[in-house]
């Protein structure tokens, strides 16, 4: 097919000062194109105070010099080709490319502003380590693909993959390049934002890819996802990563800004709270009756914090019914492994119903930023039950170690100071759990809690979070009352207090 081409060139392009006055202008009117003509920009800037229509043509910006697309109207290209010898293409306005942006010399700076690639046909194409799009000054690149059950879908070449067995329907993916900050340090300069239709239960996929010049100065070996949940960034190990191919893969029930960062120690764990457990689970009333804060409650009971406090969660966390479902917040301590009673650690999870304790999404592991990995005591505290802490230490690292603290009395440390009760209490079955009854949080069950809790119920109270609410049902009753006489004859301490 024969093109016509077009040669802008600066005449002057030993004199870098009056490089800023060649350009191609349109200055206003609407200047078409036909076909698919070629019009190449060497040395020049695309300024656009008009209107240009593109059909199928090839906007090629070629020399040495970095140039600008600009003008007081957004472009909307066919073709762009960024063929740089040297010096760099800037956006100063949005532009949309409805065909594709040809990355063959130089890079492209977004400079705060979005690049929108059309929807049938936008797409990236040659885009490697020395010629790729950057954006140290914000901006995005913006591409809306529907993906129905996608099988390595990579909407516009952006470098996300993603496939599901789910109708993710219209989905708006934008790429970024700006650091995000990250409970462990900064992330790579890459995020992306994905917004699908239906963004629920999608057990989707998604394979995130970067370049090595993207890295941020973190350590490539231990790069995992971070995936913000609207109130906290979420660290999960990768099912796949490959730091020679560059990429991190992850599974996600839920989509949403995502990035890659070095990757936390995590843990998962198991108890089970006496007050409101019943035949291998806990009931979810204080969840039920929409009772639980969404600020951890630790800290206004005066627990003390090394680290941690002040955690938060998203409402819709305390939406899920069934065997995951919240049912209050907990503690965990890490402790020094050559010294029990030294807190190296403290911060606040969530406990699911079938004894789960999770992180603040409500789902993944626990992630503790900023620790090394390390042999730690653990302990785990609820505001009303007795604490309790592991037998022995256990190895910390990014993929998350678990305990199961309720298969056995041996699974918690037994204080050979205290002969009174227990670490945990027997639920039968052979399940073990933590002693209710701790009314003012102060680690022994005695006769103050049971006056507090005489107090506290007459007359009744209903839905209220309160550590009087002994069996976790949202009322303070009889039944508390009844609890808190019977946990405190004989007085119990915990096996684990500070
Ligand atoms: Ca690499
Ligand atoms: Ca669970
Ligand atoms: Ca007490
Ligand atoms: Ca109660």
């Amino acid at each position: 097919m024969k093109k016509q081409i077009i040669i802008f060139s600066t005449m002057l392009m030993s004199l870098p000062a009056l490089h800023a006055q060649t350009y191609f202008k349109i200055a206003g009117g609407n200047v078409k194109a036909k076909g698919n003509p070629h019009l190449v920009l060497k040395d020049a800037t695309w300024v656009n105070n008009g209107q240009f229509t593109a059909d199928s043509s090839t906007v090629s910006f070629t020399g040495t010099q970095s140039d600008t697309i600009d003008g007081s109207s957004s472009t909307t290209f066919w073709n762009v080709n960024v063929n740089k010898t040297s010096g760099n293409v800037a956006l100063k306005t949005d532009a949309w490319i409805d065909s594709a942006l040809m990355m063959n010399g130089g890079l492209f700076n977004l400079n705060g502003r979005d690049l929108t690639l059309g929807t049938d046909d936008g797409v990236i194409v040659n885009e490697s380590e020395t010629k790729r799009i950057i954006g140290p000054n914000g901006g995005e690149v913006i591409k809306v693909a529907v993906l129905n059950s996608p099988s390595n879908a990579n909407p516009g070449n952006m470098g996300l993959d993603i496939s599901s067995g789910a109708n993710l329907g219209a989905t708006v993916i934008k790429r970024g390049h700006l650091p995000q900050n990250l409970p462990q340090g900064v992330s790579i300069n890459r995020y992306f934002d994905i917004s699908p239709s239906t963004n629920s239960g999608l057990n989707a996929s998604v394979k995130m890819s970067y370049f090595d010049a993207e890295l941020n100065g973190l350590d490539e070996t231990i790069l995992e996802s971070w995936n913000d949940d609207g109130t906290n960034w979420i660290n999960i190990f990768p099912d796949a990563a490959d730091d020679g191919a560059n990429y991190v893969e992850i599974t996600l029930d839920t989509l949403g800004r995502m990035t890659l960062g070095e990757g936390a120690l995590k843990f998962t764990g198991k108890v089970f709270l006496q007050g409101n457990y019943n035949a291998g689970s806990m009931n979810d009333n204080l969840r039920n009756k929409a009772l639980i804060p969404t600020t951890e409650p630790y800290s206004a009971l005066g627990f003390s914090f090394v680290g941690g406090g002040g955690e938060m969660i998203s409402t819709d966390v305390l939406d899920v019914t069934g065997s995951d479902a919240i049912v209050d917040w907990i503690m965990i301590q890490l402790r020094d492994k050559n010294d029990s009673s030294v807190v190296l650690r403290s911060q606040t999870a969530l406990l699911q119903s079938d004894g789960d304790i999770v992180g603040l999404d409500g789902a993944s592991p626990v992630s503790f930023a900023g620790m090394g990995e390390d042999d730690y005591f653990i302990s785990i505290k609820h505001r009303n039950h007795l604490g309790i802490r592991s037998a022995g230490i256990m190895t910390l690292a990014r993929m998350e170690t678990s305990h199961d603290f309720t298969t056995g009395l041996g699974q918690a440390w037994d204080n050979p100071a205290i002969n009174s009760n227990d670490a945990m209490v027997d639920l039968g079955g052979g399940v073990y759990g933590l002693f209710r009854g701790d009314g003012n949080s102060d680690g022994v069950i005695n006769i103050v809690d049971f006056i507090l809790g005489k107090a506290a119920s007459s007359p009744n109270q209903f839905n209220v979070y309160s550590t009087r609410d002994l069996n976790l049902d949202g009322n303070i009753n009889i039944v508390d009352f009844i609890i808190a006489k019977a946990s405190s004859s004989p007085n119990k301490t915990a096996h684990s207090q500070n």
